[in-house]
């Protein structure tokens, strides 16, 4: 497997705790290589643009609601198998299924408030890079 992008997002329930940099180094000791980070609010129309896939979802308006709440940490990480190799530390969306030693296992709160956001394949990780990042702000 060739070395590979994939998005990440340190949610609100994550930045509000302080957790930003503990999130980042089980990152880190997975191998996956922080290529660009930044500290931003969305705004509803980017979180309703962001999640536009989950429209029809009873959830939505929460979810939105949630992701608008207070800050977000977005980020490139880079590695071997970096896609599955994120979904890996993060662990199962629901903290109750998540295995020991996965980020969301250690710090979600529910399936909401489930800490971090990881691109589930190739494509998906190309356009969330894309709604984000300006090429010129990826530095391997
Ligand atoms: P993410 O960000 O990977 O992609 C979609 C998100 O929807 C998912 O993480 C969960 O946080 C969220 N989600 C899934 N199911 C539910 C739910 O039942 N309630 C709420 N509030 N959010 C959910």
């Amino acid at each position: 497997m060739a070395i590979q992008r994939t998005f990440s997002i340190i949610k609100p329930d994550a930045t509000k705790r302080n957790l930003t940099g503990k999130i980042a180094a089980k990152f880190e000791e997975a191998g996956l290589r922080i290529v660009a980070s930044k500290r931003i609010q969305l705004t509803l129309a980017q979180a309703q643009q962001f999640y536009g896939v989950h429209s029809e979802r009873p959830f939505f308006g929460e979810l939105c609601e949630f992701m608008i709440s207070e800050p977000i940490v977005v980020q490139v990480l880079e590695g071997e198998d970096a896609i599955a190799k994120n979904r890996e530390v993060m662990g199962a969306t629901n903290p109750a299924d998540a295995a020991e030693g996965t980020i969301r296992k250690e710090f979600a709160l529910s399936i909401g408030e489930n800490s971090v956001h990881g691109s589930d394949a190739p494509e998906t990780a190309a356009e969330e890079i894309a709604f984000f990042f300006s090429g010129l702000e990826l530095v391997g």
